[in-house]
């Protein structure tokens, strides 16, 4: 939607219309690093502010608890259906709001069984079947190490229902040692192993991951939320035939609204749709299933594929040009979309917070992250996670991550000077005007 003045919500509620415009010019002339944010196309921005907003359609297709849901049936068959031919799998459940429940559907299929009682009869009807429960053990990667809150942090719901052991990375590779995890499995047996990451810059070795989820008798999930886009055009391994469970976000590189998707094999089918409904949501955004199904449409045309092959060219090109100018990368580069800038040894005085206020002062928006084995505090950090999708979906190409890293490098050794931060601004607004935004 471009900005237009006399829109409805300009004339009914100049508040909020105010925000809106400039979050228009703000998306409009900056360069959004976010690893985990895009610029959605103008169909799918247009589904997720549609009338499909208006209706309930608690249930699933042709099952459903109210009136009225024929146009609902269609949109999330369609949705299914090409999440199914994008990823590949038995099953998806289009209906999680989010990445996080995308995976509490997970551990409410597989990990809760229902009440005590329901417990004791599956125990004495199939005692040689593990019955799992809270408290149950699940390995996962550290959240400071790329890993995700929803993935057992002790603030999450996750953390609170299972304990949880984590694997990370080397400190001297910055990768994940497969030996390590094997080793951390056998000795904590785990009864679920969540691969996946949020800052991770690597090939997932899901191969590795699934024999050793069947040597310890534990499921194993990959959450796909970052790389999704990577992994429905074949640029990433995919987990989808050897895990039980895969889920993602689908607003990141797959480029649709913001929301969730759970896929599973055909067993796991019945108890993945009702841990997502009725076990933990109750009407699905419709309007939000409809852009995911514009969304997955896009996602299945060839030029998907070119639009990923430059989100990676771009990542690499990036990370070789900061690599350049003196700043670490953990692990070294990337294989992927994103890359964790390690701030120590190039500015070692200036922290992820002070990075990301001065670069966003510049027009450059990023986020503070954690590196591994980082001495600061989460709200500070002495690291910072770039991603070039959205720059990509822009159009931008090789020689404008070259200047992008120029731009950063310059911010960061000016100490947030004022002056600089202006003219570095002018620069990217130019950037800005020449490659524009999807919807403009
Ligand atoms: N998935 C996180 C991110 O990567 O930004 C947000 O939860």
């Amino acid at each position: 939607m471009t900005r237009n003045d006399d829109s409805p919500i300009a004339r009914q509620d100049p508040e909020i219309w105010k925000a809106f415009v400039a979050e228009e010019e703000r998306q409009r002339n900056t360069l959004e690093l976010i690893a985990s944010e895009n610029h959605v196309s103008p169909a799918v921005l247009q589904a997720a502010g549609s009338i499909f907003t208006n209706k309930y359609a608690e249930g699933y297709p042709g099952r459903r608890y109210y009136g009225g849901c024929e146009n609902m049936d269609i949109v999330e068959s369609i949705a299914i259906d090409r999440a199914k031919q994008l990823f590949g799998c038995d099953h998806a459940n289009v209906q999680p709001s989010s990445g996080s429940q995308a995976n509490q559907a997970v551990l409410l299929a597989a990990m809760l069984p229902g009440s005590r009682f329901a417990e004791a009869e599956q125990r004495e009807k199939n005692p040689d079947q593990p019955v799992r429960t809270p408290g149950d053990m699940i390995l996962s990667l550290h959240l400071d190490h790329g890993g995700h809150l929803s993935h057992g942090k002790n603030v999450n719901i996750s953390g609170k229902w299972f304990r949880v052991t984590h694997y990370g990375v080397e400190r001297e590779t910055g990768r994940i040692n497969m030996d390590e995890v094997a080793r951390l499995a056998r000795d904590c047996k785990p009864k679920m192993i969540i691969t996946g990451a949020s800052a991770y810059s690597r090939t997932w070795e899901w191969d590795k991951f699934a024999e050793i989820a069947q040597e310890v008798g534990a499921l194993l999930m990959a959450d796909i939320a970052h790389i999704a886009g990577l992994v429905a055009t074949g640029l990433h391994p995919s987990p989808v035939p050897v895990c039980d469970f895969v889920t993602t976000t689908t607003h990141k590189t797959l480029r649709g609204p913001r929301g969730g998707l759970t896929m599973c094999k055909a067993d796991w089918q019945k108890k993945i749709d009702s841990a997502v409904f009725p076990g933990m949501q109750g009407g699905p955004l419709m309007h939000i299933v409809a852009a995911k199904a514009v969304a997955f449409g896009e996602a299945l045309k060839p030029e998907f594929k070119k639009y990923q092959q430059r989100v990676i060219e771009n990542a690499k090109t990036l990370a070789e040009s900061l690599v350049s100018r003196k700043l670490n990368i953990v692990s070294g580069g990337t294989d992927n979309h994103l890359m964790l800038v390690d701030l120590r040894d190039g500015f070692p005085t200036v922290s992820g917070a002070m990075a990301e206020d001065w670069l966003g002062k510049a027009g450059i928006v990023v986020n503070k992250n954690m590196i591994p084995f980082d001495e600061r505090k989460p709200m500070e950090t002495s690291g910072l996670r770039l991603g070039t999708p959205a720059l990509t979906t822009r159009g931008m190409g090789i020689d404008e991550m070259r200047k992008v890293a120029d731009l950063i490098v310059r911010v960061l050794g000016s100490e947030g000077d004022a002056k600089v931060a202006e003219s570095v601004k002018a620069e990217v607004h130019g950037m800005c005007e020449q490659f524009k935004l999807p919807h403009a």
